[in-house]
């Protein structure tokens, strides 16, 4: 790829603490480049020059000055066997906060750049050793939150998706060169391909595309979690149930109604994917200002939610404000929860809800129940798919979507019997937005949204 995005200086040598900030058993520091043999050599005891590729030697690191800064490992990796595709070496010293920064100042005085976010991954991309799906997937890998979203981007980084996407390319390429010879031979074109299997090849990828888009609902929830909103009266236990189902006394808990009075917020892990829980105030009329706009907040909560569960106190049995709340919410999101059922005589009625459970907030009963129909709502338009690519980023997402359509009017197009020569720019723009997803049709206001919302060291 002739481009270069501008902020990276693809000549310099580039050094980064490529462990998280903080104390820890070590701190790596990572240097890639053309110079970065030699830099390394300025900085440590040892002839980094003479050691084998992907071998690791014990020394110390010395400043300019001779002053010994630490002891380390020196790990070199040389073109084009490593992240970078570049001559990249790997200081792994002590993992004190301070003196990573004090290693990797050494090491930049030694003649190497501090790197840029992203910058090491960009360079993996310009070398060829990462589409930009992969390199996108990096990140992802990182910020996992939970096991099914580590899995999802892992595929991503394996390449599964790049591979779908240039199945894609592949498939349309063929089908425009067949446009190109009707436009070029009208007779003769056509002995290539009829109309119908052209037609019949196009929605056939068109499917598969649209498939494609249609995991990325499921890649919303791997990805950024799902929100869940305890929503209800007054004293029914929603900070109770927010306890019990974090496991900790995070909510102040009494039995004088009105105890909530803001937002909290907390992201807790259900079985495989991760959620964020938030505890709301109790909603009821008030003349009291601060519980007022406790309770304005509440009702947002509730509308932003992925899932509400909407607590009722089976002691106390349905009030009419209780009706009052459930009927103004919307049903395919919400759990209707009796709590209290560890109480005698408690009066439950049947609202024909879809999702309902009973439990104990202080017992921790029926949690299993609840559990199940969380999951119920999440996966209602069908089980987790068994897709081997789920769509987890907006921007590919974008781009599929826009594919998409292009591919849909091409197809109608030549069904309606326009011209083959007004059908390419269709082609061409399907091809471009598929482009884009992997790297191969970019802008450098893509690349620059992309890379630098990367980690540093990275
Ligand atoms: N017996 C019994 N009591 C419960 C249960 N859940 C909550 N309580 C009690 O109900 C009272 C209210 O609980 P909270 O969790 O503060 O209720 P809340 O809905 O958060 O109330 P507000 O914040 O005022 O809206 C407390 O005295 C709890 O101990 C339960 O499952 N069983
Ligand atoms: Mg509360």
């Amino acid at each position: 790829m002739k481009f270069v995005y501008k902020p990276y200086q693809s000549s310099d040598t580039i050094a980064a603490i490529a462990t998280p900030p903080g104390e820890g058993g070590v701190a790596i520091i990572r240097i890639s480049g053309t110079d970065a043999i030699e830099i390394a050599e300025k900085v440590f005891s040892g002839p980094v020059r003479k050691y084998v590729s992907h071998t690791a030697h014990l020394g110390k690191i010395i400043d300019l000055h001779g002053k010994t800064v630490d002891e380390g490992l020196i790990l070199p990796m040389k073109a084009p066997r490593s992240y970078t595709g570049e001559d990249i070496v790997e200081i792994h010293c002590h993992g004190g906060n301070l003196l990573a920064k004090l290693v990797l100042q050494t090491v930049i005085k030694a003649g190497a750049r501090a790197a840029l976010p992203g910058e090491f991954s960009f360079r993996a991309f310009q070398n060829g050793k990462l589409d930009l799906a992969q390199a996108e997937a990096v990140q992802e890998v990182i910020a996992s939150r939970n096991e099914l979203a580590l899995k999802a981007a892992e595929k991503q980084l394996e390449g599964a998706l790049s591979k779908h996407i240039q199945t894609f390319q592949k498939e349309l390429t063929d089908i425009a060169a067949i446009l190109e010879a009707w436009v070029d031979f009208p007779e003769e074109g056509l002995e290539f391909a009829s109309i119908d299997e052209v037609v019949q090849i196009l929605e056939t990828v068109l499917c598969k595309m649209q498939k494609m888009e249609q995991t990325f609902e499921e890649g919303k929830i791997l990805r950024e979690g799902i929100s869940l909103c305890l929503a209800g009266s007054p004293n029914v236990g929603k900070s109770s149930l927010l306890n019990a189902l974090l496991g900790k006394n995070r909510a102040i808990v009494t039995d004088i109604p009105g105890t909530t009075r803001d937002l909290l917020e907390e992201n807790m892990l259900l079985g495989n994917l991760h959620f964020r829980i938030t505890d709301t105030a109790g909603i009821r009329e008030t003349e009291e200002i601060v519980e007022q706009e406790g309770i304005k907040r509440s009702k947002i909560a509730m509308q932003d939610a992925d899932i509400v569960l909407l607590v009722f106190d089976a002691e106390r049995g349905a009030s009419e404000e209780d009706k009052a709340l459930l009927s103004s919410c919307n049903l395919s999101k919400t759990i209707l929860i009796w709590n209290k059922i560890d109480l005698p005589s408690p009066k439950i009625t049947d609202f024909s809800t879809p999702y309902c459970v009973s439990l104990s907030a202080k017992h921790l009963i029926g949690f299993d129940e609840l559990r199940s129909n969380i999951e119920k709502i999440l996966w209602e338009k069908g089980p987790p798919s068994q897709e081997e690519v789920i769509l987890t980023n907006t921007r590919h997402r974008e781009a599929l979507l826009n594919a998409i359509e292009s591919c849909d009017a091409l197809i109608q197009g030549i069904k309606t019997g326009i011209s083959p020569e007004f059908l390419s720019s269709d082609m061409r723009n399907t091809l471009k937005e598929l482009g884009t997803i992997i790297g191969t049709d970019i802008t450098e206001d893509i690349l620059s949204a992309i890379f630098s919302k990367f980690c540093v060291g990275k």
